[in-house]
C-alpha cells in the first residue's frame, strides 16, 4: 500500500513563488509515489478576521491554484478543511492534552500575538488544528517550508502522547523539508521570508503577477555587496535569487554557477525574470481551466473521500477516551 501524504496552504492571500518552491512543487512530485491529501485550510484562515465572502471566494481561488500547480484531482483529494468537521472535533481533544507552555514556545504565536492579550485564542491554538489535520489520516509525510517545521514537531509530540497514554490510534507523522527552496527570502529584505501579508509588494512574486510586474520586481530586489553569483549564506539576497532560479530551471547548483560565471547582476537579474516568467506561464493559463461546476464536484467527492478516513480516526480516538 502506498503511504500517505498530507499538506495545506491557508485561503488567506495571494500565493507567492515561496509558496511554490517550498511546498506546492513538492506536492506534485510526490503525488506520483504517495496517496496524497491536499486540504484547503479556511479554518486556520480564521485565526485572523476574513471577510465573508473575500474567504469564500480566496477558498475556491485556492483550489483552482492547487489543480494548475499540477495537484491531480485523479490521483490525489483536494478537499476543504470545514467540509470535514472531524478536523474541528479532533482539534478539542487534542486542545484538552496539549499543554500552555509547549503552545506558548511557538515561534509563530511569538510573532503574531504573544503578549497581546486582544489576540484571538485560535492564534494560540492553531497548531493543535493543523495536528488534527495530519493525524486524522494516518500521515506518514509532510511536505511543507521551513517555517512549518515547528509546528511538525508538536503535531509528532502529541501523537506520541495521545498513544501513550490512551493506546496507539496515530501514525507519528515525519516533516518533508526541501532542501532547496524551503524558505525562500523577501526579494526586498533577505533577512525575511517571502509571505503573503507583507506590506511591502515588492518583496514577493505573487504567482498571478503579470510579466511585466515579475520584471519590475526582479529588477528591484537588493543585493549583496561584491559581484559574485554563487550560493552562498552569507551573502542572503543573491543567494535567494540564484535558489530561484535554480528551482524555477530546474538546474543543478553547478549548472547555475557556471552559467553565470563572470556575469554582472544585471545580466543575471534579467534572465531570472525570463525564466521565472517561463516558469508561471503554463500555471497562469491553467488557472482558469476549471469551471465552477468541475470545481465544486472536485472538491465534493474529496471531502467524501477524506471524510471516511477521519471519521474512522476520530471513532477509535473516542473510544480509547472513553468517549463513547
Ligand atoms: P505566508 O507567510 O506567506 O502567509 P504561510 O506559511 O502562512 O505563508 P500558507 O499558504 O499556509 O501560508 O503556506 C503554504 C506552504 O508554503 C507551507 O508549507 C509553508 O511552509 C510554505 N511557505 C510559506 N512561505 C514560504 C517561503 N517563503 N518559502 C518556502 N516555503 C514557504
Ligand atoms: N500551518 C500551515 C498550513 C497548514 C498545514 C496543515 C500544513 C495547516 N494544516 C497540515 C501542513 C499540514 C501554514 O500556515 N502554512
Amino acid at each position: 500500500m502506498k503511504k500517505r501524504i498530507f499538506s495545506g496552504a491557508q485561503p488567506t492571500g495571494e500565493l507567492h513563488i515561496g509558496n511554490y518552491l517550498g511546498a506546492l512543487k513538492n506536492w506534485v512530485a510526490l503525488q506520483d509515489d504517495y496517496e496524497a491529501f491536499y486540504c484547503i485550510v479556511n479554518l486556520h484562515a480564521i485565526t485572523l478576521p476574513q471577510d465573508p465572502n473575500s474567504l469564500r471566494e480566496k477558498t475556491l481561488d485556492l483550489a483552482r491554484i492547487y489543480l494548475a500547480a499540477g495537484v491531480d484531482p485523479q490521483r490525489s483529494t483536494i478537499f476543504i478543511q470545514s467540509d470535514v468537521a472531524e478536523h474541528a472535533e479532533l482539534t478539542w481533544v487534542l486542545s484538552c492534552i496539549s499543554r500552555m507552555g509547549e503552545l506558548e514556545r511557538m515561534t509563530q504565536f511569538k510573532d503574531k500575538g504573544k503578549g497581546n492579550s486582544g489576540a484571538g485564542v485560535g492564534l494560540f491554538t492553531y497548531p493543535v488544528l493543523m495536528a488534527s489535520d495530519i493525524l486524522l489520516y494516518q500521515t506518514d509525510l509532510v511536505p511543507v517550508g521551513q517555517d512549518q517545521k515547528q509546528h511538525l514537531e508538536l503535531s509528532r509530540d502529541l501523537a506520541e502522547r495521545f498513544n501513550r497514554d490512551y493506546g496507539v490510534a496515530f501514525k507519528i507523522p515525519e516533516p518533508y523539508i526541501p532542501k532547496a527552496g524551503a524558505s525562500i527570502k523577501s526579494l526586498q529584505d533577505p533577512a525575511k521570508k517571502m509571505s503573503k501579508s507583507d506590506e511591502n509588494l515588492n518583496g514577493s512574486i505573487f504567482l498571478l503577477d503579470d510579466a511585466d510586474t515579475i520584471t519590475k520586481k526582479i529588477k528591484r530586489a537588493v543585493t549583496d555587496s561584491g559581484t559574485e553569483i554563487t550560493f552562498d549564506e552569507s551573502r542572503p539576497a543573491i543567494n535567494n535569487l540564484l535558489t530561484i532560479y535554480q528551482l524555477v530551471t530546474d538546474k543543478t547548483q553547478d549548472e547555475c554557477l557556471a552559467q553565470f560565471e563572470g556575469k554582472g547582476y544585471g545580466q543575471f537579474k534579467g534572465e531570472l525574470a525570463e525564466a521565472t516568467v517561463e516558469f508561471l506561464r503554463p500555471f497562469q493559463a491553467r488557472v482558469k481551466d476549471y469551471d465552477d461546476d468541475a470545481l465544486s464536484r472536485i472538491l465534493r467527492t474529496g471531502a467524501e473521500k477524506a471524510r471516511s478516513i477521519a471519521a474512522a480516526t476520530l471513532s477509535d480516538v473516542y473510544a480509547k477516551m472513553g468517549l463513547r
